[in-house]
């Protein structure tokens, strides 16, 4: 089942300060085998910008992390956020903590799908973090199939995980 594609190319998902272009392909898997999570296609439609913020230094706590804005730490720690329609439209849950289990949090900011279940209902994501790869997972607790979101990089999930991701976590 797929959710209704919409046009990502105004409004503001959240409160950013600006929009970064980027026409960006999945970048390939890294080394040690898996696959990625994203599909192969180009997208054309802008990404928001990371709000850049000079904390925390380690990844511990919650400060940042839900608070609907995709954040990127002067160390190059970020946010993994996801959306809930293709080409990062519609509503959004920025993660800066790992989460298996993605059935009790909903997505946050303003638009399609906002207050829906995360789990099984992520179409698009960008992973903020700059030194860490996401690895996204499709069943509950981080099992079943993984795929990875290279640091800095993202997309529109593959069918693999499209609207099948339940957790994910750093590394
Ligand atoms: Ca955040
Ligand atoms: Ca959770």
């Amino acid at each position: 089942m797929r959710k209704t594609p919409i046009t990502a190319t105004t409004g503001a998902l959240c409160a950013l300060a600006g929009w970064l272009a980027l026409a960006a392909p999945a970048a390939a898997a890294p080394t040690g085998g898996g696959t990625d999570a994203n599909d192969s296609s180009t997208i054309t439609v802008t990404v928001p910008e990371a709000t850049k913020v000079p904390q925390p230094a380690a990844r511990t706590g919650i400060m940042g992390s839900e608070d609907g804005i995709c954040h990127q730490y002067n160390n190059g720690f970020g946010d993994l956020c996801l959306w809930y329609f293709q080409d990062f439209g519609g509503s959004l849950i920025d993660l800066f903590i790992q989460d298996c289990n993605l059935s009790d949090d909903t997505y946050i900011t303003p638009g399609g799908g906002q207050g829906q279940t995360v789990a099984n209902n992520a179409e698009s994501d960008w992973n903020y973090d700059l030194v860490h790869t996401a690895r996204l997972w499709t069943g509950a607790n981080c099992t079943g199939t993984w795929g990875d979101v290279a640091p800095g990089t993202g997309g529109n999930l593959s069918p693999t995980f499209r609207n099948n991701v339940e957790g994910f976590y750093f590394y």
